[in-house]
């Protein structure tokens, strides 16, 4: 299997801490985290891991609007010349718009911070590079099941399916996942996103609400008490073109295999009904027990692996899985019950 990661995902790497339920938390998307599934990935066999080309910028405005592009691109600069931070410090909103007041669209980059963020993530000098790294290792997959290739995988870090057009938040910048899903579907093709992360791909849901051409389906913990909280609702089915062509399936805190499997094998029977002739997985295992969300065990990812199965081509992005032992058993276990 092919297997794409760009060494660039390390110059995002967050330090600060932030507090979450009252306590200060280190940061839980680290560079580790690649690292530690490129080393669980050689217990797999026939597995190559090539490193992308560089993605085009015409490719990441299938997804993101350019004036949020120009924004994450310059963000780290611009707020150490307007603050004096040094070039190791990460750049945090803290201030948002109050909302149905009348004003201007900002220009100081701290207010700009408030608009193009929808959560507390931080812009360090590196994030704009890695983040265009995943992207590259995205598009590349896709590229690979559009020749002909029946599954890429992409270890895309940051991760991707919190961004929106234009807002990062969920510790992703830009949106691996449809960006991948986009660029197959700009080249004629029908194309599914089955979300197995734990959290609902709430970004990916805002790239495709409106389109008919890509099928969005997730499956998360209960966002009435789980990021992010917004949405990720079973009424959310889309607009317009895109009526229909949107599939929420949340999940009971603490659900395990047997409430996860029919969600799965709906999914998968949607994708067909759909017609799609690509997938697209957005492969969180932040669903494993010890997250807190659901409750999937080792035992259950390679049920999951095979029943993502569907005979398409299928392209795997990489999203969530933080826990300790968590990636290292559940990603290689999936991808080798997919092949
Ligand atoms: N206890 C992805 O899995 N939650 N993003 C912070 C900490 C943020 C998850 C609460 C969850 C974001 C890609
Ligand atoms: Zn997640």
């Amino acid at each position: 299997m092919l297997v794409y990661s760009h060494p660039d995902h390390r110059l995002h790497n967050p330090s600060e801490p932030h507090r979450f339920g009252g306590v200060l938390l280190p940061p839980a998307e680290t560079a580790a985290r690649a690292d530690r599934i490129l080393s669980a990935l050689a217990s797999l066999e026939a597995v190559d891991v090539v490193c992308p080309p560089p993605v085009d910028e015409q490719d990441l405005l299938l997804v993101h609007e350019p004036e949020y592009l120009e924004f994450l691109r310059t963000a780290h600069d611009r707020w150490r010349a307007a603050t004096g931070a040094p070039a190791d410090g990460e750049a945090v909103a803290y201030i948002r718009p109050i909302p149905g007041l009348p004003g201007r669209p900002p220009t100081h980059v701290d207010a700009q911070l408030g608009i193009y963020s929808s959560d507390v993530d931080p812009i360090l000098e590196g994030t704009w590079p890695a983040a265009l790294s995943a992207a590259a290792s995205a598009v590349a997959a896709a590229g690979v099941v559009h020749d002909g290739g029946r599954v890429a995988y992409a270890i895309c870090r940051p991760p991707g399916h919190h961004a929106a057009p234009a807002t990062f938040g969920g510790y992703c910048y830009l949106n691996n996942t449809a960006l991948s899903a986009a660029w197959l579907a700009s080249r004629g093709a029908r194309v599914a996103i089955v979300d197995v992360d734990t959290h609902h791909g709430n970004g990916t849901q805002a790239v495709f609400w409106s389109r008919g051409d890509v099928l969005t389906i997730s499956i998360h913990g209960d966002p009435e008490v789980h990021f992010p909280f917004f949405s990720g609702f079973p009424e959310e089915r889309g607009d317009g073109a895109g009526s229909g062509a949107n599939l929420n399936l949340p999940l009971p805190t603490g659900s395990g295999w047997p409430a996860y499997r029919p969600a799965l094998e709906e999914a998968v029977e949607t994708v067909g009904s759909f017609g799609a002739e690509f997938l697209v997985v957005a492969l969180g295992v932040d669903t494993h027990v010890t997250d807190g969300v659901l409750a999937l065990t080792d035992q259950d990812y390679p049920l999951l692996g095979e029943t993502l199965r569907t005979g398409l081509p299928t392209v795997i992005i990489q999203e969530g899985g933080y826990g300790p032992g968590v990636l290292e058993a559940a990603v290689p276990a999936v991808l080798a019950a997919f092949v």
